[in-house]
């Protein structure tokens, strides 16, 4: 079902040759813009029309009334509010005892001489959860708990009207904005969400500073289009995961697991690196037999048979290291023997699923780490959704005259050197 790639003769060169999916988000740009400029001038009345033609719903008050998110959670399946409140519960504790920077004391660089950082939390924050082809409400408590924690006062929460729940978000989607103590919900989807989120809507919600939350490609480019004005995360492309396995993985977990992903996605991406043959045919022959029973097989099997999605095959786990490294996964499992020495030799990766029984599918709701990671490469770079999103870093400069002067002649030479003779005269000014 996967097609294969031998790249056991290739030395190098791996992330050119490593399949992506085609995610053109400048192409969607051009789709957003006038979605974006229109919610910007004409407010809610762009709000119903995009509405309308887009969730083929428009809700009768954008804003969720309050009894509807109780209302959501009261009629929470007991056995799932567990679920969620587990979840919760453990996400919340890694946020705080791992994301959480402590204030460090300021250093004393000279009598006088002190830089300090402060960590201060943005205000106020737009969290955008998707509706699409699964509503996903994991992503309620994978935004909102790292806000909260780094201490974010406003939080909004924006979801797309469903038609089938009388033009409100998903119940399970206000049920957890309801058990996380979030009452400002809109239901409001794809880029006219990015956009009221960034410009504000008259009479109906604030702007906000930074954007953050996964989305489809009109979300990113929506997103693109008003970076700057506001922060956003990272850019997030089709999910996509990867497994380093040799010939000790059990080829039904690793098949299982690549469905998994695939399940979210025709374009998502599901690769499998190894260097053992039989494991590549094991796996082939699950794929085939699981992908079968499988519910959502259509378009599991257009994401795993697409050019996004293949096997390849590699010299030794060495190779394998390296291949993963280049692909920069958002998700990378290692079933290998000895997992954890080689997790420890990843470079690259959005998050790393140790051994046979950390799959992505733990991750995705009750590990107690994020789901919202860097994809499309940008792990080389980007990290996932953590507190440290929410926080902004500021240095604070506290010098006495007397420690200004002690380096006042090198600044003065220096700010000259640049032909900024005004910054020199900032100094000088102060000597008198
Ligand atoms: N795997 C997705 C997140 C998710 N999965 C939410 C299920 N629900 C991207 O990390
Ligand atoms: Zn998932």
């Amino acid at each position: 079902m996967l097609r294969t790639l031998d790249f056991t003769d290739a030395d190098g060169a791996y992330r050119s040759r490593l399949p992506r999916p085609n995610f053109d988000v400048e192409a969607a740009v051009d789709v957003v813009r006038p979605i974006v400029e229109g919610v910007a001038r004409h407010g809610e009345q762009a709000l119903s029309e995009f509405s309308q033609r887009f969730d083929h719903v428009v809700p009768d008050q954008f804003r969720v009334p309050a009894d509807a998110l109780v209302r959501a959670a009261d009629d929470l399946d007991p056995q799932l509010a567990e679920a969620f409140t587990e979840a919760i519960r453990r996400r919340r504790q890694v946020a705080k005892a791992l994301e959480l920077e402590p204030e460090m004391p300021a250093v004393t660089l000279a009598d006088g001489a002190r830089v300090g950082l402060r960590n201060i939390p943005v205000d106020r924050v737009g969290l955008y959860v998707p509706g699409g082809l699964a509503p996903l409400a994991s992503s309620v408590i994978m935004n909102v708990i790292p806000a909260q924690v780094a201490g974010v006062r406003s939080i909004a929460v924006a979801s797309p009207p469903q038609r089938d729940f009388g033009g409100l978000p998903h119940p399970n989607i206000l049920a957890l904005c309801h058990l996380l103590g979030v009452d400002e919900v809109y239901a409001v989807g794809g880029a006219q969400a990015v956009a009221m989120f960034a410009h504000g809507v008259e009479g109906l919600c604030e702007p906000v500073s930074l954007i953050t939350g996964p989305g489809n490609i009109y979300v990113v480019a929506a997103k693109r289009l008003v970076r700057g004005l506001v922060g956003i995360d990272s850019e997030a492309g089709p999910t996509e995961i990867a497994i380093v396995a040799d010939d000790t993985a059990n080829p039904a977990y690793v098949a299982a697991d690549l469905i998994s992903q695939a399940e979210h996605d025709p374009m998502a991406a599901s690769v499998l690196i190894t260097p053992s043959v039989d494991l590549a045919d094991a796996v082939q022959g699950e794929l085939a037999t699981q992908v079968a029973k499988t519910r959502h097989r259509d378009r599991v099997t257009t994401a795993l048979t697409g050019q996004q999605s293949a096997i390849v095959l590699v010299r030794d786990i060495d190779q394998a290291v390296a291949v993963a490294d280049a692909y920069a996964a958002e998700h990378l499992e290692i079933q290998t023997a000895d997992a954890s020495a080689v997790a420890a030799r990843i470079g690259n990766a959005g998050a790393i699923f140790v051994g046979d029984f950390s799959p992505v599918s733990l991750g995705d709701y009750s590990a107690g780490s994020t789901h919202v990671l860097p994809t499309a490469g940008c792990a080389c770079h980007s990290s996932g959704l953590t507190v440290r999103s929410f926080v902004r870093t500021v240095h604070v400069i506290d010098y006495s005259r007397g420690a200004l002067l002690e380096v006042a002649d090198g600044v003065e030479r220096f700010a000259l050197a640049e032909d900024l003779p005004g910054h020199a005269a900032a100094i000088s000014v102060r000597r008198r």
